[in-house]
Formats: C-alpha cells, structure tokens, sequence
C-alpha cells in the first residue's frame, strides 16, 4: 500500500526514561491504561470462574434425577454464576474498555481523577473476592441473584450466606459508583479541543449514558441492601414481619428498580462497541449518528419506568400491570432503531469480514432474538406462563450472552491492537466465533421450548417421566462446545500478548483518536492535544485523508493481513515508536500512589469484619470481627494521606 505520509515524526533524543513496569508499578499505578488492564485481566479471570460454575449447572441436568451436585450447593452455583458473571465479569469487562479506550477517544491524557480510577479497581478486585469467598466456608450466596425478601432475612436464610450478598454488593457498588463518577466527569470535562457533543465517538456517547445508568441505579441498590443488612445484622424490620409493618414487596420494588436499569448497564456499552466496529468493517460512517445517540439516551431514559415487568406474577393489579406492560413495550421501539441503523451501517459497505466485524454481526442477530422474547413477555397474560420458566432463562441468556458477551468479544478483537499492540490470531478467531455461535445457540435456544413445556427455572433437577431430558441434553453439550471455544480464545489472547503480528497505529484503517497515536500508546498518550474538527478525525470524509491531527498518518510502508485472499488489516512493524517518556517531553503525569489501594484495604475490611459478628465462639474465626476496627482506622488514615499526598 502506497500513500504519502502527512506527518513526520520528530526526532528523538539520544537518551531514554523508561517507564516503569515491575509489580510495584502496576500496584501503585494511576495510568487509566493500565487500570484498564487490571480490570481486564481479573474480569476475565471471573468470566471463566463463572463458566466453570454453569458448566457444573449443566453437568447435574444432563440427567433426570442427577446427584452430581447437592440440591444446596446446586442453589449456590447458579447464585454465584450470576452474581460474578454480572458484578464479576461483565460489568468490569465493559469498565475495562471505558478505561483503556474512553480517555485515549476523547483525546486526553488521563481520566479526571486517576487515583480514584485505581481505587475503583482495587475495591472491585476486593469486593469480588469477597463475594467469592463464602465457597470457602461453605457459606456462598444461594437465594438468586434478585435476593427476594423475605426469603433472604435471618429467619429464612440463616448462616452468613446472604451476608456475602448484603456486604459484598456493598463494596462493588461502591466501586462502580466511584468509577462512573470519574467517567462522567472525563467525559463532560476532558474532551479535546473541539469535540462537541456531537463530534463524540459513539462508545464515549454510550459509555457516559451507562455511567449515569450506574451512578443513579446503584444508589437505589445500595439503599436495599443496607435496609437488608440492618435487617439481618442489627434486627430491623423493613422486610421480616409483615404483621408489625413490613412490606413484602418492598425488596421487590427496590431490587428490580435498580436491576432493570442494570440490564441496560450491560448493553448500552455493548450497543456502542458495535457502533465502532460496524463503521470500520463496512469502511462507512455510522449510519444515523444521532438517531444512535438519542435512541441511546432514550432506552436509558425509559429503562427506569419499567421496572415492575418483573413482578406481573406478584398480583400487582390491572392498573400496574398495563402501565408496566406498555412501557416495556415501548423500549422496544428505541432498540429497534438501532437495529435498522446497524443494518444500514452494513448496507452498501465495503465490507471486511474479521472476527471483530463476525461478533458485531452475530451480536444483531442473537440479540434480536433476546429482544423478541422479552416483548413476548412484556405483556402480562403471557408473562404468566413464563415467569419463572426456562423461557426467562433463554431471553436472559440470548441478551446477556447474544448481547453483552458477543460484543465484548468483537472489541476485543477490535482494540487488542491498540492494547497490546499486537493483532489476535485470526484464524483461532475464526474457530472462538463459530463455536460461540453454535455452542451458545445450542445451549439457550432449547431452553424457550423447555420452559415452555413448564420446566421451572433455579431448579435442581427433574424426573425423567416430564419430556425435558434431551432438550437438556443438547444444551449441556451446546455448553460444552461454548467452553471449547473460550478454550481457544484464552489460548489467542495469551499466545498473541508475546507473538501475535506487530499490529503498528491503525490496523483496521479506523476513523476515532485512538487510532491515531502508537499501539500500545506511551504513558502520556498523547503527544500534542490534538484539535479536533469533524466526528471521525481520521477519516474527515475519506477513509485515506486524515484531518490536522498531530499524530495522524497515513501509513508509509505496510504489511497486508488477509483473510481468504482479502485484505483486512494493514499493520506496520512500529515497536521503537514508544521510546520517548514522558519525561523526556515535558509531560506532566500525575504521580504512583499506594493509597488507593490501601485505602480499598481499608473499606473491604470494615465490611469483610462485619461478617463475622454473627460466627460462634466456637469457631477459629470469632474474633475476626475486630478487623472491621482496623478497617476503620486504615480507611480514616489513608484518605488524610490521600489529600495530602503531593501532586509531584
Ligand atoms: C426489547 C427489549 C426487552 C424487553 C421487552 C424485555 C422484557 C423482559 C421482561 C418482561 C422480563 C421479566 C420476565 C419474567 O421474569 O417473568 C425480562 C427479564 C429479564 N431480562 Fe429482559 N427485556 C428486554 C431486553 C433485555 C436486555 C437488553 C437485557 C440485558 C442485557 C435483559 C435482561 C433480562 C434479565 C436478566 C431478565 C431476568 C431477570 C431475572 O429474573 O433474574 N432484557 N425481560
Ligand atoms: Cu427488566
């Protein structure tokens, strides 16, 4: 490929700071990269935790009356499944991106408050610990991930199972709280000269949606799950005793007021990774940009009045149940215009077919299917049949799985470059996407006909006289291929981190900042500020021309990457391009810290030691609740430090 190069490098100095990179660094770390790693990486670590646990739902309802796993430990499986996959795994996937990708879009140095970016990830890295660890004393969570009350107060669910629940929540929301803070306040605050709003990329559009999603859902859930732990710790009564004034539906109301809003906390990113891909792939701009961005702002918007389609079961009254049914109805309306814009995005596009472009692809389809079944049970009558059914547990999964997982997937194919600077395999690629694809269809679609057949949903097992065995059958088998497939996709993402091809600035031809400077980009990401003119800077109207930005360049000399004798990507051998620090330019970067990560030490103790008020004197762990005192003391004296730590 032959193209002349608008700008040239400058010269580099002779003499080198390296960044530095030893475990120390990584712990005191405020680079939202790096961060943006961590989250990554554990995420990722949980996704595979929690597929090892549905893996071990499948293996126990391969057969009628299995005894693989006990009917407790079977309730405790598909509570952590769910709590970790959500809180674990694709929460933090989707911070992951907000961190590394979010910054480097908008054109800036850092996030607003890089120190709480990485006290962020440290209280999530303690808070899914946590969680996790009641498997360890045989007390993990098992009332769902919804926790109804009553059935989660003491005098239902002894033990300190729901007290992982009520405490560790506590500890992720707060991390989730403080991290989309910092991303709406980057978002609104940081934008390069010139970006307006509506010069935004499209996954910084969605990326601060969600973060408002975040901020405002989480506060109602922390309200529930502190009244349920005044409940079960301190003997309240917003949820025990209905005779002395408790209301039954209460926990309902509150649980689903945040946890509707949470689905959409998992597909809003989604919806605005795939905007990027799309455009990319097709060589064509986003078809509707600001339909995308209203529709967008809009599902946000109404996913806080529907809440109580969740609850058509509890006999909540014609009035209720038409009012939630038509409103759920009506999200329907704002999803499928995205849909047609995706299409439209495609439509007449040069089209490239990579495994990033394949997820993005299968992710339309398979989450059309989720949207399908949940208009069916958005009206009441047939929600009836439903609830509680297998069905919900197909529409969860094709949303879930079709939506969130499919697209995480697709970009990260799509911006492993920029991350590591190196492109994954595609040809394990093509092998992850087709056995998702088939493995996960395989899995969930049976599952619509087998709740359908009356198959109760959060059940241990079943008889063989009832018609399910071999529906359950395939899907344990669909699961199986599923995790051959991740199988492959762990090897890729490891294998390519040391040998995948160099992949140089701008692999895929991509329009966005990030694009626009070295892969993986040098600590200070950016050179000069750059200055920002139209929605995709780098294409400004023709994918080969690239707007005054400082560190655009069309590539000089480029290798091609095929697919099937089609070019997909142009990548350039660039590894010495990250040399310079930012010392050596005069780039202030605001400095390492240690607080954070012992002031989250801190918090998680207080909570952690709460836990164990309530263990017998008999057991070894009785005194541990004098942890929650050093929690305390950790907590005040980090936070003084904090403020009077240096800026240099
Ligand atoms: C057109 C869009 C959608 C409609 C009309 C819709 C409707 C519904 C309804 C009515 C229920 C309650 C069913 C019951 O429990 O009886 C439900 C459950 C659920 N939906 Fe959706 N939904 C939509 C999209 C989504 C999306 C985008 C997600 C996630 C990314 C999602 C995730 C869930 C989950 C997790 C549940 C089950 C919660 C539980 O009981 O544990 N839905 N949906
Ligand atoms: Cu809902």
């Amino acid at each position: 490929m032959a193209s002349t190069a608008t700008v040239a490098a400058p010269h580099a100095p002779a003499v080198h700071h390296k960044e530095p990179t030893g475990l120390w660094s990584w712990i005191t770390t405020v680079d939202h990269k790096r961060i943006g790693i961590m989250y990554g990486v554990t995420a990722f670590l949980w996704f595979l935790i929690a597929g090892v646990e549905a893996l071990m739902i499948r293996v126990q309802l391969f057969v009628p009356n299995n005894h693989f796993v006990s009917a407790e430990t079977y309730n405790s499986l598909f509570t952590m499944h769910a709590l970790t996959m959500i809180f674990g795994a694709l929460m933090p996937l989707t911070a992951a991106f907000f961190n590394f990708i979010v910054p480097l879009q908008i054109g800036a140095r850092d996030v607003a408050f890089p120190r709480l970016n990485a006290l962020s990830y440290w209280l999530f890295l303690f808070g899914s610990l946590f969680l996790n660890f009641g498997w360890l004393l045989k007390a993990a969570p098992d009332s769902g991930w919804f926790a109804y009350a009553p059935i989660t107060t003491m005098a239902y669910s002894p033990g300190m199972h729901m007290d992982f629940y009520v405490l560790g929540l506590q500890v992720l929301g707060l991390s989730s709280i403080i991290a989309s803070l910092n991303f709406i306040i980057t978002i609104i605050n940081l934008r390069a000269p010139g970006m307006r709003l509506m010069r935004m990329p499209i996954f910084t559009w969605m990326t601060l949606i969600t973060s408002v999603l975040i901020v405002t859902a989480m506060a109602v859930f922390t309200i529930a799950v502190t009244e349920l732990m005044f409940d079960r710790l301190f003997g309240t009564n917003f949820f025990n005793t209905v005779s002395e004034g408790a209301d039954p539906l209460l926990w309902q109301h509150l649980f689903w007021m945040f946890g509707h809003p949470e689905v959409y906390i998992l597909i809003i990113p989604i919806m605005g990774m795939i905007s990027e891909v799309l455009p990319t792939f097709s060589r064509k701009p986003l078809f509707g940009y600001n339909v995308m961005v209203f529709s967008g702002v809009l599902i946000g918007w109404l996913g806080w009045g529907v809440w109580s389609h969740h609850m058509f079961a509890t006999g909540m009254g014609p009035i209720a149940d038409s009012f939630f049914s038509l409103s759920t109805m009506l999200i329907a309306i704002p999803t499928g215009i995205k849909i047609f814009n995706w299409l439209g995005t495609l439509y007449g596009g040069s089209i490239r077919f990579t495994t990033a472009l394949l997820f993005s692809v299968a992710f339309i389809a398979m989450f059309t299917i989720g949207g399908i079944s949940g208009v069916m049970h958005s009206s009441a009558p047939s929600d009836l049949q439903q609830s509680d059914t297998y069905f919900i547990v197909a529409h969860i999964h094709y949303v879930f799985f079709g939506g969130t997982v499919l697209g995480l997937w697709s970009a990260l194919y799509y911006w492993y470059p920029k991350v590591f600077g190196r492109l994954l395999d595609e040809r394990l690629g093509q092998f992850h996407f087709w056995g998702t694809l088939i493995g996960m269809n395989l899995t969930f679609f049976p599952m619509h006909f087998v709740g359908m057949f009356g198959m109760p949903r959060r059940t241990w097992t079943y008889g063989p006289e009832q018609g399910f065995t071999a529906y359950n059958q395939l899907e344990t088998i669909g699961a199986f291929i599923i995790a051959l497939a991740t199988l492959a996709f762990a090897v890729n993402l490891f294998t390519a981190w040391k040998r995948g091809r160099i992949a140089g600035p701008n692999p895929w031809g991509a329009a966005t900042l990030e694009w626009s400077i070295p892969s993986p980009p040098p600590a200070y990401n950016f050179r000069e500020i750059p200055v920002v003119h139209s929605r995709m800077p780098l294409w400004e109207d023709d994918p080969t021309k690239q707007g005054g930005i400082p560190h655009g360049r069309v590539e000089e000399e480029t290798d091609e990457v095929t697919i099937a004798g089609r070019q997909v990507a142009a990548v350039r051998d660039v590894r010495d391009e990250n040399k310079m620090s930012a010392h050596d330019l005069g780039i202030h970067l605001p400095p390492p810290s240690f607080w954070p990560i012992v002031l989250a030490a801190g918090i998680s103790a207080i909570f952690i030691g709460l836990i164990f008020r309530q263990v017998p004197d008999t057991s070894p762990w009785h005194n541990a609740w004098y942890l929650m005192f050093a929690g305390v003391a950790t907590t005040m004296l980090s936070i003084y430090a904090w403020a009077f730590e240096p800026g240099h």
